[in-house]
């Protein structure tokens, strides 16, 4: 069979073609390729990568399918202060975002892009952000200088072919996406393993639904399907039509009568949320028929049917989850996910050729090459404290791998969400869990969510970092504005969902963790499981609706009462302070806060 030629357009869309032409005048590639997104394709990619250094493929007894990918180092993780949403109004943007004028940001970016591709491919790679034609579903086209971000944007969402032709079939709005590492080659000269730029800008055009991606070609950065588009500029989209673009997990509990419920929830990061998505019950549990099954495990589209009742879809087709603390134990699902056909950056290989991380085993191989390609060993690691993989290490591999993955997850109408949760990390204050009184009350607990801070890298140790809804980076809008929009989704629904605050990380006085977390979780959701199906009674308690102890399944463990009641204990001077916190984060937000929030606080201030 004759090689496609990939010079060739795969749309005769004349918008898109114009816009192609356009930006290839502006950032003069070597050439353009139409990705078609076939298998050949990303072997071909790959094996072009492994030639050029940027890859190394694994071995493929031990890791079928697999490569691996180190990057340059000061090119490692999303860069929150070089994230920009240039909306027309500043106000539109609100105090947690950095607003730019988006005139003057469109004159930079010309100034950055122009030949800004020159000696490189650029890749045509349309993609779609959840099942192809579905109607919950976004159609995007990526134009990268990374033949990476092509194959890893191939495992995270549809693309090729099939996009293509749902382009030229229903002319429906697509999301213009340019993306360059910033690092245009010369005549003959050589390239690098990792090419990027120092000079990073992530810039989304709220209005027009444009993102500018430069200098970077990692995650969040690069792929810009994941939190540009999905979360940043799709918030924009769902706040205007009726929708919500959701930074959460999407799971189904499947009860001992078969019956499936669906809840999502939301998590602000090092909580476990990919863990959650895939947990496994306790045996006692899964013996009696409970069952977890994984639609998504980071993102959520959720809209009202025509019933109005709240439907979600995972608008991805991937995990790009971190590596370091994934193993066999904490999470078994995500282990076989990527066990084979998985791209990983910044981990540990090992010299048979596989990867290793810091947490996959108890005991580290005794050498390693780490993720910046020095020589690694436990010793040399006691000595200087060097990590084998970065902390922020990655694996980006298929969902349909996930052993969990739900026979809906790629349904195009979604599934119907019953209950909603929001988790933080706190050693305070926050029982085990709780359902809020009702939906303003349970947006309210979405709007003060907070977690303190693990990594001293990140800040003070311990101090609560408020992360509303988990949405802090990851807003398109003004925040306030976004608070006020949860609020108006319930004019939408005919029957809200119930909403819950789980905390797994309460500590008793010695700094020890309360409740032992990972597939003990299960006990608490098999309670808001119950509580959404109105099959169990609650306390009601200043917080909200608290279970008694004897509403929990405690089949299998040993839980006294005494340490369910410090779980679940109310401490009321605490949460006297924690509503200081609250206020810390509405003065920030004061000339767009719905007016319930104020409301809402009044009311918890009153019943403790
Ligand atoms: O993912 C976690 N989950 C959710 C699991 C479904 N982690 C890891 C967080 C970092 C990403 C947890 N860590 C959880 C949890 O529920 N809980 C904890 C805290 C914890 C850590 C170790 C123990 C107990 C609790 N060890 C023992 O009890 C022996
Ligand atoms: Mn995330």
């Amino acid at each position: 069979m004759k090689a496609r030629n990939p010079e060739k357009p795969l749309t005769k869309n004349p918008h898109l073609l114009k816009w192609v032409a356009k930006m290839a005048e502006l950032t003069t590639p070597a050439a353009i390729h139409w990705v078609d997104g076939s298998q050949e394709e990303y072997d071909t990619l790959c094996a072009q990568m492994v030639a050029a250094g940027t890859l190394t493929k694994l071995n493929d007894q031990l890791w079928p399918g697999c490569h691996y990918a180190r990057s340059d180092a000061g090119d490692v993780a999303r860069v929150e202060d070089r994230t920009f949403i240039c909306s027309l109004s500043r106000d539109n943007a609100g105090p947690t975002n950095n607003w730019v004028d988006p005139f003057a940001m469109r004159k930079t970016l010309k100034g950055l892009f122009t030949g800004c591709m020159a000696g490189r491919t650029m890749y045509v790679l349309p993609f779609s952000m959840g099942p192809v034609g579905s109607p919950l579903s976004q159609i995007g086209v990526q134009l990268t200088d990374s033949p990476y971000v092509v194959v890893n944007m191939r495992i995270m969402a549809r693309i090729g072919l099939p996009v293509f032709q749902e382009i030229d079939k229903n002319g429906k709005r697509v999301v213009p996406c340019m993306h360059s590492v910033g690092a245009p080659l010369a005549p003959g000269q050589a390239d690098v393993p990792w090419p990027c730029n120092r000079e990073k800008y992530i810039v989304h055009f709220p209005e027009t639904r444009e993102i500018w991606s430069y200098g970077s070609g990692y995650g969040g950065n690069a792929l810009l399907g994941k939190k540009c588009f999905a979360l940043r500029i799709a918030s924009n989209m769902a706040r205007d039509e009726g929708w919500m673009a959701e930074h959460m997990l999407i799971l189904g509990v499947e009860d001992p009568q078969g019956d499936k419920t669906y809840v999502a929830a939301a998590f602000p990061s090092a909580c476990g949320k990919t863990n959650f998505a895939m947990l496994i019950p306790p045996p006692a549990l899964r013996d009696k028929g409970w069952k977890v099954w994984t639609v998504g495990d980071d993102i959520a589209w959720l809209k009202p049917d025509a019933r109005g009742r709240l439907h979600a879809i995972n608008p991805e087709a991937g995990f790009f989850g971190v590596a370091p603390g994934t193993s066999v134990k904490t999470n078994p699902n995500a282990m076989a996910a990527l066990a084979k056909n998985t791209i990983f950056t910044n981990v540990a290989l090992t010299p048979e050729g596989g990867v290793w991380w810091e947490g996959m085993t108890d005991t580290p191989p005794p050498e390693l090459t780490d993720w910046q390609g020095k020589r690694w060993t436990p010793a040399i690691a006691k000595e200087t404290g060097a990590k084998a993989a970065h902390p922020n290490a990655r694996f980006t591999a298929p969902a349909s791998q996930c052993p969990t993955i739900d026979p809906a997850w790629e349904a195009p109408e979604g599934v119907p969400i019953s209950a909603l949760i929001f988790g933080g990390r706190r050693a305070g204050t926050v029982p085990l869990v709780y359902q809020a009184f009702n939906w303003s009350a349970g947006v309210y607990v979405g709007a003060t969510m907070g977690s303190e801070m693990t990594a001293a890298a990140a800040g003070t140790i311990g101090k609560v970092r408020r992360d509303p809804f988990a949405m802090l980076p990851f807003c398109g809008y003004h925040m306030g504005d976004y608070f006020r929009h949860w609020i108006s989704m319930q004019r939408k629904l005919s029957e809200t969902p119930s909403i819950f605050c789980v905390n797994w990380f309460r500590k008793d006085a010695d700094g020890r963790f309360l409740w032992p977390g990972f597939r003990e979780n299960m006990r608490i959701l098999k309670w808001i499981v119950d509580r959404a199906r109105g099959r169990v009674p609650a306390r009601e308690t200043p917080v909200g609706w608290q279970p008694r102890y004897e509403d929990i399944d405690w089949t299998g463990a040993d839980f006294t009462p005494g340490q369910f009641a410090a779980l679940e204990a109310i401490d009321r001077s605490a949460w006297r302070a924690e509503i200081i916190g609250h206020e810390e984060l509405f003065i920030d937000l004061h000339a767009h806060l719905p007016k319930e929030m104020i409301y809402e606080r009044e009311l918890l201030i009153c019943r403790l």
